[in-house]
């Protein structure tokens, strides 16, 4: 071979090494880029005419004592929870959310950077809303009618749901939140999910889901009370949840 054929074939060796190699690259970088996990679906017909308020508790913040203790409870809502809200206000201005209601944002929201600060605090505004009608004063005891039939069927017992609900509630690394959902076949199933993402995220989640029971296990909840002991805030939960407005989320699941 000629020294100058030679050279000019590997210079094209090189450039198609080189291109397989940014191709590989390209590859591996759609790979690692999260794609939506859920259907995309269509802008919503009803639009949002107000910003997100912070809703009321609906009962006092001592009215959870002994067991969610009153200043614990004045931050978790009057200051963790009014951020999210204030935060998703500022957050969904100026973007395709800026007038969805917050059902809406989260069935669509990503995992894209841009949809970063929504997915948090609009999350956040979700998931403590919800959490706040999950609790009462007064409450525990156990599920009952169709509920506890189907915590039967799929778990054993009330008390072997307790146990694995525990178990992903303390299996939590840093900050999330365990949930007891009904899936699309209408059976039950347990899951967590990190910082405030919820089950109803259908673009991120790997399970999708309808919440019927959710326990925030950030720090923000539980550490003025029980420091580090997540187990002592996980065994109180038990008794402040309002069996009445989860058997009747399980009802709404069910049969509409
Ligand atoms: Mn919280």
């Amino acid at each position: 071979m000629e020294k100058r054929t030679f050279l000019k074939s590997s210079l094209l060796l090189g450039v198609a090494a080189a291109s397989a190699s940014f191709l590989n690259a390209c590859k591996s970088v759609a790979k690692s880029a999260a794609a939506p996990v859920g259907p995309t679906l269509p802008s919503p017909k009803i639009r949002r005419s107000k910003p997100f308020e912070l809703p009321a508790l609906g009962y006092a913040t001592d009215a959870l004592e002994p067991h969610f203790d009153k200043m614990t409870m004045e931050i978790h809502h009057g200051k963790h929870h009014a951020a999210y809200v204030t935060n998703l206000n500022d957050a969904v201005k100026e973007t395709v959310y800026v007038d969805y209601e917050l059902d809406d944002i989260i069935a669509r929201i990503t995992s894209s950077d841009a949809d970063k600060k929504i997915r948090n605090n609009g999350g956040g505004h979700w998931n403590h809303s919800f959490f706040w009608q999950t609790l009462a004063p007064n409450a525990g005891g156990a599920p009952t009618g169709d509920l506890l039939a189907a915590i039967n069927t799929t778990f054993g017992s009330y008390d072997k749901f307790k146990e694995q609900f525990t178990a992903a509630a303390k299996s939590v690394f840093g900050s999330g939140w365990a949930w007891l959902c009904i899936g699309k076949d209408k059976g039950l199933f347990i899951t967590t999910t990190p910082n405030q993402d919820n089950p109803l995220m259908l673009q991120i989640v790997k399970q999708s889901g309808t919440p019927l029971l959710g326990l925030d296990v950030w720090e923000h909840a539980y550490y003025l009370k029980y420091q580090n002991k997540r187990p002592d805030y996980i065994s109180a939960f038990y008794n402040l949840v309002n069996w009445t407005e989860v058997n009747a989320r399980y009802k709404k699941a069910m049969f509409g």
